[in-house]
């Protein structure tokens, strides 16, 4: 009896945790009728969480010294200790550490306050959505609390409906960037911990049924055919939904089940979106009162053998790796300007694909590769030391990498779904990772799998054998020849080789150098020394049968708490080939030149 109360116990405390977990993912919305909650936001800056513990350590709930209450004090005897409309701001979105200097190096928890007015009609329903909130975020509407997420980089929403007044709101959130061991990333990395609301927060009002997801592609190894489906959140009972793309003359109209989904699948002649081509087709879907539109491209990718066919055609990934950090000034990108920018100096690099590292960037980036016609691989950040044991890590895992390919499977941009980073090889590692490639595969069967490894260097030359490769449709290898460890130029006189009949990118490569200093090639730090680095790489990637793409590391230096070095690093990653005041290196021009000679073979 014990034991079955327990279990009961156990199981309502993992519904109730559940049921606060971030709702399914509402995609598109760029196209949605939203209102943008950017702008001042009141912030309290709370290291020991009094905000949300009692002295007793036990979490304070609907009492007023919750911050989440957003209360004033009552009289003039009333004891509050806090007060979010005399306490300063922060601009949202941006990270915490680059608009303050006092939290460059604070990792722990914030409180976010935005007041907002709505009045909102009957038969209508509200939710809230954010880009993301690194790492772990609680949010309360009027004291009460509507949801939590955790996982730094992908987007999420909670319906507010339930909790909203007629007039001013409160909308309270917990932010809270501590680093953990059982956290994805872990403790360990070599980026910035921006903490904070670093992404658009958006509410977005919608009818009682809506459309709420979709996927609409080119079916797995087809080129005339799209296929997919449209879920309708709060449909009661079956409904006709239509998809039209206009300019390739398709209406198609389809009944989705009670639950409100529906499968789609028609014949089109369309012009392959490509590199060369980056045409998108103005795509609506409608049901009921409501059409939501979308630009989309159709292209397929496949493997055959060591190739990556794009429409057929085999095709080299002139690529560059990216941070998530602005060209323009400190701190995270999260601008469609930011995007733009870092897309235009990875073109003058002659790149046509890049690698965004080492989580997912914010839809800016996808949709404005989208219209460039940059291919990306997108990852999560499943980096280094992951506690593989953990059940709770994995089920985090899966749901990262669930909202990774929920917001932008419907992007001809991307192309390759990445599990992982330099992990270290031990077989709880690769059945947490192989468990999550047959997960991507099952979300989104049309795009490749791959994952970032490291190789192994027996007698005969360096080898990639990591037995993930079994699971992969790509193999991703970082290296660093020249840089760490031995700097002697006869190791890019090895030969390469795996045991996999497989594409490969070389997903890194590089060297540090601080733009603007000069040395003979052998001095660290200066460009000539990185250059050369450069120099000796692409004669060895030249002679590797099966590399199918390279994504050096890195376009532009970017901060990191390992990089302490006075003068050459001051907290950057140099490995830029871009300094971060966006002056070229050296290098820039060697890798440009090699992709301009790479891209006018291939004509
Ligand atoms: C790597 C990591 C990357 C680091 C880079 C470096 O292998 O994947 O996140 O920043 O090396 O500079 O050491």
């Amino acid at each position: 009896m014990k034991s079955c109360n327990l279990l009961l116990l156990t199981l309502l405390t993992l519904l109730g945790s559940v049921s606060m977990q971030a709702e399914a993912l509402i995609t598109n919305v760029d196209h949605r009728e939203t209102t943008s909650l950017a702008g001042k936001w009141r912030v309290i800056v709370d290291p020991f969480e009094t905000g949300f513990y009692s002295y007793r350590y036990e979490e304070i709930k609907n009492r007023d010294n919750g911050f989440s209450m957003d209360a004033k004090a009552a009289d003039k005897s009333a004891l509050l200790e806090y007060n979010f409309d005399s306490s300063g701001t922060l601009d949202v979105p941006g990270d915490w550490n680059s608009q303050r200097e006092k939290l460059f190096f604070y990792e722990g928890t914030v409180w976010y306050r935005k007041k907002f007015d709505y009045h909102l009609q009957p038969g209508k329903r509200l939710f809230a959505y954010f880009g993301a909130i690194n790492y772990e975020a609680i949010v309360y509407l009027n004291g009460q609390k509507v949801g939590t997420h955790t996982g730094g980089f992908t987007p999420f929403n909670f319906e507010l409906t339930n909790y909203l007044k007629a007039g001013e709101n409160s909308l309270v959130i917990k932010a809270d960037n501590k680093r953990r061991s059982t956290a994805i990333p872990t403790v360990m990395s070599d980026w910035w911990n921006y903490g904070g609301l670093t992404r658009r927060v958006l509410l977005i009002e919608e009818s009682n049924t809506f459309i709420r997801d979709y996927h609409i592609q080119l079916a797995k190894d087809s080129m005339e055919t799209i296929a997919g489906w449209v879920q309708l959140d709060g449909a009661e009972g079956a409904q006709p939904v239509t998809v039209r793309i206009p300019e390739a003359g398709i209406t198609q109209t389809v009944q989705t089940d009670e639950r409100g989904y529906a499968e789609i699948s028609f014949d089109a002649d369309l012009s392959l979106w490509s590199p060369d081509n980056p045409k998108l087709y103005r795509v609506e879907i409608s049901a009921g009162e409501e059409l939501l539109e979308d630009e989309i491209g159709f292209r397929s990718v496949q493997v055959r053998g060591n190739d990556i066919l794009l429409n057929g055609k085999a095709i080299f990934l002139r690529g560059i790796c990216i941070h998530e950090e602005s060209p323009l000034r400190p701190g995270r990108a999260y601008t469609p300007e930011d995007a733009r920018i870092l897309l235009e100096w990875s073109k003058e690099l002659n790149c046509n694909f890049v690698r965004l590292a080492h989580y997912p960037h914010n839809e800016y980036m996808t949709r404005q590769a989208d219209r460039m016609g940059i291919l990306v691989w997108s990852e999560i950040p499943l980096y280094w030391t992951i506690s593989w044991d953990n059940p709770e890590v994995y089920s985090n895992a899966v749901q990262q990498l669930t909202e990774m390919i929920t917001r932008d499977k419907n992007k001809a941009s991307v192309i390759l779904w990445s599990v992982a980073n330099e992990t270290p090889v031990s077989e709880q590692r690769t059945k947490f990772l192989a468990d999550l490639t047959k997960v991507a595969r099952s979300l989104d069967p049309t795009r490749l799998i791959t994952a970032a490894l490291e190789a192994e260097w027996p007698k005969e030359g360096i080898a990639i054998n990591d037995p993930l490769g079994a699971y992969l449709d790509v193999l991703g290898c970082n290296e660093y020849l020249g840089w760490y460890g031995s700097t002697d130029p006869r190791n890019f006189d090895k030969t390469w080789f795996t045991k996999y009949e497989k594409p490969l990118i070389i997903s890194e490569f590089g060297a540090g150098a601080l733009q603007g200093y000069h040395a003979d090639p052998d001095t660290r730090w200066s460009e000539e020394f990185q250059a050369q680095v450069y120099e000796r790489q692409i004669p060895m990637l030249d002679r590797i049968p099966f590399l199918r793409g390279t994504s050096p590391w890195i376009l532009k230096d970017f901060k990191s708490p390992r990089r302490p070095l006075p003068y050459f690093q001051d907290y950057f990653n140099r490995k830029g080939l871009i300094s971060d005041t966006g002056e070229r290196k050296q290098a820039f021009y060697i890798l440009q030149d090699y992709y301009r000679q790479i891209e006018s073979g291939e004509g």
